[in-house]
């Protein structure tokens, strides 16, 4: 009896490393399995749904000494405005608005540029030309977003 205590417990040893090993490669594997199936993986939550058929509203806009035209501009929220402005003047023009961050920057006489933004906020913005005196002079405007 007393020669097989050292056999029993190294019979116990290596059952109690088998179990561990089957634990860490069996049992581990399924409940990180479980755990992540319940939750959305990172950046799958949260996301806002795509508007199919979003509409996309083309403007053109003509610039000159002072004025826009047109003047006023209506879109609807949660469209995608494609804005065109084109100087017809004689001097620099742009088509500004601060509040949305939007601006065409300077444009050439005869040349024109195309800006995208979308229409996110319902609100009433003014438009102006960012070169020194002609908003003074009436080169303003409004963007309606309803
Ligand atoms: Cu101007």
């Amino acid at each position: 009896m007393k020669k097989l205590i050292p056999f029993l417990i190294l019979v116990l040893v290596a059952a109690a490393g088998f179990g561990i090993w089957w634990y860490v490669t069996d049992v581990l594997p399924e409940k990180n399995a479980d755990e992540s199936s319940g939750t959305p993986a990172p950046g799958e939550e949260d996301v806002p749904e795509t508007v199919v058929g979003e509409s996309v509203t083309e403007v053109a806009v003509e610039g000159s000494e002072y004025s826009f035209s047109p003047k006023t501009i209506t879109v609807k929220k949660g469209a995608t405005v494609k804005l065109t402005f084109k100087n017809i003047g004689n001097t620099i023009h742009t088509w500004t608005i601060d509040e949305l961050d939007l601006d065409t920057g300077s444009i050439l006489p005869g040349s024109s540029k195309t800006i995208e933004f979308d229409a996110v906020e319902a609100g009433t913005y003014e438009i102006y030309c960012s070169v020194s005196g002609h908003k003074e002079s009436g080169m303003v405007g409004t963007l309606k977003i309803e």
